[in-house]
């Protein structure tokens, strides 16, 4: 074991006084008994026999999806985290929550939990190490990352490693910071044992620390679904998609295609982290750094996910779900009525009044049980990257698809994309927010930066991917749908597909190309050609009214903006006013 290592747990351990000391194999007997000593104490419950290996957990009420406003980056200089981050002073950070974190693991166990983002053996892949006093954390490490040993191996060949220190605390949101040293690659997280705020291995390292590293190292880490589309007589594409958290992702990486029978079938790679580095050959290439899925549980059906409730059948964990008496899941959307006596997500009766799961209750399941799972998932140097796509919850004026120009314009697509709030982050959710890249809460610098490192990448591909922005979530006047969406949305990606092969029509408008109506492959949807066109519809009177909060988030901005953005947002004001 690195010398820096042992160094790094011992001064935790002097700082936090717990009982024990842990370090995690990520063997299977670990596991076994952690899991026995949280069936023990009450934090995890069993769940139905034919969910084999799989718990409930609930977690504290006021614990339950990440804290946006509770989460810094601390960059000696407040200008290099940017406007949209929250800032603190590092020096300030660390005496502040230090005191948070002495003495905090008093009466409890520290484990150490060495994990490897990437592949084994891949040279993007690098090793974690968290410190935490939640056996759940662990627990959740472990299926969402390569963790024990497999990491210590690769530390011992090369000693770098991102050090995170985790404590629940009194789980008092008074008392809770998710932090971020940008310069020191340290992440200290105090008073959650939620999710992205926990589970260090995720939002913190591989992409708020990582997203650093690669502008430092020349990659990106981006929070994207990865997937592989197969066409008819086996060619195969990769493309990599990125959402605001709770739009879809998982679906969209599991979409179960109706079109199979026509050869035309979607794998999965991830649904929520990729990193992408310019390979040799001019082109993007992409891989996941995660092991698991951890994904919103309301809404996911046989119908909509079919696929994710085969990967969460078994060795799962399922948390802040309702159940029934004798532990069946159970949550808004999973497509059965609630059996009687359904405990709730905080395990009381349900009376019937408000959700009873959680609308940010999550499973955490292994990717290697994803029954669509591409074979190139586990591919050290990761896949090529075809197409990039954007897309976020918008009710109005954005079509089911366009394509950007060129790879500038799609930068610019993406740095001004919007998207509703969901329930996965702790704020007012249904509000239409900029969400650059869905990267807003994730990007662990100064977003001007990260835009000009985009189109300094894009200048260093000699094969660029095809950039689109994708909307399922387009309203009529009264409200309803117009798309059907899931397994639907592959429709989009043969359009996708066929324009990468330039063979798809597509109409030239202020805001890209966006298909004609008949160059969608629409066979055996029913859909009425009035809907179509509205689906597709670009309405220039629509998208003026768009640009002035365009205007004033690259306001926001500030300086650091490129400048390049600028004069994209000034071209379209003028197709828009010719439009
Ligand atoms: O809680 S997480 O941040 O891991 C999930 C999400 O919001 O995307
Ligand atoms: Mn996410």
């Amino acid at each position: 074991m690195s010398s820096s290592l042992q160094q790094w747990v011992d001064e935790c351990e002097a700082l936090t006084r717990p009982d024990r000391v842990h370090w995690c194999d990520g063997s299977d007997a670990e596991a076994a008994r952690l899991t026995a000593e949280m069936l023990e104490d009450g934090t995890l419950h069993r769940l139905h026999p034919s969910f084999p290996g799989c718990f409930l957990h609930r977690s504290a009420p006021s614990d339950v999806a990440r804290t946006e406003n509770l989460t810094f980056i601390c960059s000696r200089d407040p200008d290099d985290a940017g406007p949209t981050n929250n800032w603190m002073d590092p020096d300030e950070a660390r005496a502040r929550v230090g005191e948070l974190f002495r003495g905090c693991m008093r009466g409890r166990t520290l484990y150490v939990v060495p994990y490897l983002m990437g592949p084994p053996d891949s040279p993007l892949g690098r090793v974690g190490v968290e410190i935490t006093d939640s056996p759940y954390v662990v627990l959740s490490m472990r299926i969402m990352t390569r963790m024990g040993q497999v990491a210590l191996d690769r530390l011992e060949s090369n000693g770098a490693f991102v050090p995170g220190l985790h404590s629940v605390g009194e789980l008092d949101p008074d008392r809770r910071f998710i932090l971020h040293f940008p310069e020191d690659r340290l992440i200290w997280s105090y008073g959650s044992g939620y999710g992205g705020n926990a589970l260090l291995g995720k939002k913190c390292f591989a992409l708020r620390i990582a997203s650093v590293l690669g502008r430092d190292e020349g990659w990106l880490a981006e929070h994207m679904l990865l997937m592989e589309l197969e066409a008819p007589g086996g060619d195969r594409i990769y493309i990599a998609g990125a959402f605001p958290s709770a739009c879809g992702k998982t679906s969209l990486a599991m979409l179960v295609s109706p079109l199979e029978a026509q050869g035309l079938r979607v794998r999965t790679l991830g649904d929520d982290i990729v990193w992408m580095r310019v390979g040799e050959d001019g082109r993007l290439w992409a891989l996941n750094p995660e092991a698991g899925f951890f994904g919103v549980a309301p809404g996911t059906s046989r119908k909509t996910n079919p696929n994710a409730l085969i990967t969460a059948r078994a060795n799962s964990l399922y948390t802040n779900v309702a159940v029934s008496p004798d532990g069946i899941p159970w949550w808004e959307g999973i497509g059965f009525d609630p059996p009687p006596g359904l405990l709730d997500w905080q395990g009381r009766p349900w009376d019937g009044r408000g959700p009873a799961a959680h609308p940010n209750a999550r499973f955490t399941a292994p990717a290697r049980q994803c029954p669509s799972l591409s074979p190139a998932y586990d591919d050290p140097r990761g896949v090529p990257i075809s197409a990039i796509l954007f897309g976020g919850r918008r009710h109005q004026t954005v079509p089911l698809v366009y394509q950007s120009f060129d790879w500038e314009h799609g930068v610019f697509v993406g740095a001004t994309m919007a998207s509703r709030t969901t329930a996965a982050a702790t704020a007012e959710t249904n509000v239409l927010r900029r969400d650059p890249m869905a990267m807003l809460p994730f990007c662990g610098y100064h977003m001007g930066d990260y835009f000009r490192h985009w189109l300094d990448i894009g200048r260093r591909l000699t094969h660029p991917p095809l950039i689109f922005h994708v909307n399922w979530f387009r309203q009529d006047s009264a409200g309803r749908w117009l798309w059907p969406g899931y397994g639907e949305n592959v429709r989009v990606l043969i359009w996708i597909l066929e324009r990468i092969r330039g063979r798809a029509r597509a109409a030239e408008t202020p805001i890209g190309w966006v298909p004609t109506p008949d160059s969608l492959h629409l066979e055996g949807l029913d859909m009425a050609r009035p809907v179509l066109e509205e689906l597709l519809r670009v309405d220039p009177a629509e998208w003026r009214a768009e640009t002035p909060g365009v205007e004033e988030f690259f306001r926001k901005i500030g300086d650091r903006l490129p400048a390049a953005l600028w004069s994209q947002l000034r071209a379209l004001e003028s197709r828009l006013a010719s439009g």
